[in-house]
This record gives structure tokens, sequence and C-alpha cells, in this order.
């Protein structure tokens, strides 16, 4: 839609878009719809500072390559020593270039700490001298984040309390069920339900399927769950003979649809390829977009969001988005947010969805994260973004400067909540 007296860029102009679109994208909050973070009335939960920001999982396993130490001594380390050996691993003794190494050089730079020069004493000063309220309101600002969403565990004995407790969350910080031990742990899972009350057996007798569904239920209404959310290995299958199917198809489709709200998975991680590196030691695989194609078909009053952890996923994923509108694809996720391929898989969604996707999400774990995660992904949004435009004004097109607007505001939160609702 143009309006009176706005910019419009057409061919003749078009050297002007790119600008304009980098400063669009950047003034444009983010709904940040896949994080591990937590609303500070989670208290310990909520993982910040300069000490959480070095032990990432993805620095970990990258300071162990680099220096060989066996696991135990670095898992005999203190938190504190830990972080001052992934520093001096990483950014000391080698230049940190890869992604999650300059993640932690874009917050310190984000948050005034001169990484060139500083010193981790001097970081460390910085953070000791914040309270975690106002590091909150800090970062949300700083990075031009609106809300996120986190990842809510009833199967987590420090987390489960606050919400039994009924703390009140930050509005900020919304909320998403994830239920990975009923799919991936079904015999457990089952075990746990029933020590808490509910009437199911891992055999799928008597009352389980309508007393997993009652788990369901009070939980998306404790928390308020924006959708439920599971991570599955690469061989996910759909329909099989299964627990994980029939959990699936007989409580969590038809819990999703009554409560109308999306089942989000998140496909091809193998859980545990290296244990000794503990949460740093999973892999990845390729899985089938097929399963995801069938779930889709099966069931279109249901909503999905898929994203899928192999590089060689992205392509058939994109295509069957094309085909089933209850499909929104969301995400770089985990080893696929790097800017070699976040720039390959938002090129490719662009020209096969349009706007009709969520480009991205952080994952972040640490709050701080944030800052580096969307710095480095609005840059790869608005290049790609700026590219298309110049591709469509070539093409004859006249483009307003509200229409960019328009879709920035689609890409960086709009087609999650729109998906919602
Ligand atoms: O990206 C990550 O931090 C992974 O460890 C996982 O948490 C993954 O994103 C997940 O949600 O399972
Ligand atoms: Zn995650």
């Amino acid at each position: 839609m143009t309006q009176t007296n706005e910019r419009v860029y057409t061919a003749a102009n078009a050297g002007e878009l790119r600008e304009a679109v980098t400063r669009i994208v950047n003034e444009q909050s983010v709904t940040d719809m896949h994080t591990h973070l937590y609303a500070p009335a989670f208290g310990e939960l909520l993982l910040w500072g300069i000490d959480e920001v070095l032990t990432y999982h993805y620095l970990i396993a990258e300071a162990v390559r680099a220096s060989r130490i066996p696991y135990e001594t670095y898992w005999g380390m203190s938190k504190p020593e830990q972080a001052a050996f992934i520093w001096q691993t990483l950014f000391v003794d080698r230049t940190p270039y890869s992604e999650a190494c300059r993640g932690v050089v874009t917050v310190l730079n984000r948050l005034g700490l001169n990484p060139g020069d500083g010193r981790l004493e001097d970081f460390r000063a910085y953070f000791a001298s914040q309270s975690v309220e106002d590091q909150v309101d800090q970062v949300f600002k700083a990075a031009n984040l609106e809300s996120v969403v986190m990842t809510n565990d009833p199967f987590d004995d420090l987390e489960r309390p606050v919400w039994e407790a009924g703390a009140a969350v930050d509005p900020r910080f919304h909320a998403a069920l994830r239920i990975d031990p009923l799919l991936n742990d079904w015999a457990n899972a089952a075990s746990i339900l029933s020590a808490r009350g509910y009437n199911v057996d891992a055999g799928f007798g008597g009352q389980t399927v309508a007393e997993v569904r009652r788990f369901l239920s009070e939980w998306i209404q404790r928390m308020k769950a924006r959708y439920m959310a599971v991570s599955l290995p690469p061989d996910f299958n759909y329909p099989d003979d299964t627990p994980r199917s029939r959990v699936i198809r007989d409580c969590i489709l038809p819990t999703a649809e009554e409560h109308g709200i999306p089942f989000a998975l998140m496909i091809g991680v193998k859980r545990g390829v290296n244990p000794a590196l503990k949460l740093a030691g999973d892999g990845v695989g390729i899985a089938s977009v097929d399963a995801v194609e069938r779930l889709c078909a099966k069931n279109p009053s249901n909503k999905f969001m898929v994203t899928m952890l192999a590089r060689e996923n992205q392509h058939a994923l994109c295509v069957t988005a094309r085909k089933f509108p209850n499909l929104m694809i969301f995400g770089c996720w985990w080893f696929l947010n790097n800017p070699v391929l976040i720039e390959e898989m938002t090129r490719m969604r662009f020209e096969l969805l349009g706007s009709s996707v969520v480009p991205q999400h952080s994952d972040a774990r640490v709050l701080e994260q944030v800052l580096y995660k969307w710095d480095h992904s609005r840059r790869i949004i608005a290049k790609v973004l700026a590219d298309k435009y110049e591709d469509l004004v070539a093409s004859g097109w006249k483009l307003s400067e509200t229409a960019i607007r328009e879709d920035a505001e689609r890409l960086l939160g709009g087609a999650f909540w729109e998906f919602l609702s």
C-alpha cells in the first residue's frame, strides 16, 4: 500500500534501497519465538552474565576440541574456572572468528565493554554491578526485542514448582509447553505421570489417553502456553506403531486443536553423539520430510511449526510449507545458526515462501546472547531482503517504504503471531 508523500523505490533509485531496508529492519522490534531464557521470576534458571555467556555449550565443544584437554578436566572445574579456560583458549590463544566466538565479541561490544583489549576481570566487574531486572530491560532495549518465548518443561523439578506457586511472570516472556519426555521416553514419562496422580500406564490401558490429555491441558492453561513443542531424532516417522505416534495422534493433536495452539516439531537432533561432552555432545542427522507432510495432510485442522536441523532437509521443508498453509517453518536451528547457512536458508525461504515464514529464532540460553544472535541475523535478513527488492524493482515494481515496513514487521514477529491467531 502506498501512502501519499512517502518514499517509493523503483529501478531509478534502487541504489538507495539497501540503506533503507537496513534501517527499517533494525528499527523493527522482534518476537523471539524459541529461546531457553526464563523470566526473572524463575530465579537462577535465568542465566545471564559473562561466565554463562562463555560457558555456552556451543563454546564448550569448541574449547575442548581446540585444547584437547580431557573431558573430566573440563567438567571438574568450577563455572568461573571453565569460563576463564574458554576465554584463554578461544579468545586469547586463538582468534575468535567462529560464529559462537564472534557472538561473545558482539555481546561485549554491544554492552560497551571493549572486547579487543578488555580483561575477563573487567567484564566480570561490569556484570557484578548490574541487577538482573535492569539487565533484562537493558538487553531487551538494546536488542530491540519485544518479547521472547521460553521453553517450559513440566518435567523439570526446578521449574515446575515456580509455575505451581503461581509466580507472576514478566509479560515479555511467553511460555511454550515442552514435552520431550512424553515423545522420546514414553515409559519413563508414563511412570512420572502416574506418580503424580494421573491414571496413566505405559501400555496405554484404562484412562491413559484421557489422563495424558488432562496433564497437557492443565499445563497449557497454567502456563498460558503459546504452543507445545518437542525435539525429535532424525529417524522420526509418522505415523508408525511406536508410542510416540500414538501419543501424537491420540493426545497431542486433539489437545492442541482444543486449545487452538500449534504443535512445534524440531527434527533432526542426535542426542548424546559424544556423551562425554554432556549438553555439548549432541549431533545432527538427515530426517524425513515425508513425516511432516503426512502430519500436515492428515490433520488439516491442526497447526504445525517445524524447524529441521540438517541443511539437506531445508529445500524439501520449504516445498512442503508451500503445500500446507497449516505448516509454518521457523528459524535456523543450532548448527544452522551460522552466517553461511542463515543466508542460504533465508534466501531460499524468501524465494519460495515470500514473507510467510519465521526466518529466525535465537535459541538463546543466556540473556545477553540475544544481542549477538539478533544483530547477526538482522544483518543477514536485511541483506537478503534488499537483494530481493532490488530484483523486484528491476523487474518493474514500485516499492514503498510502508511495504518494506510491513514485510519487516511480518518477518520479525508478525508471521508468528498471525499463525497463532
Ligand atoms: O540450541 C540449543 O541450545 C540446543 O541445545 C537445544 O536446546 C535445542 O535448541 C532444543 O531446543 O532442543
Ligand atoms: Zn532450543
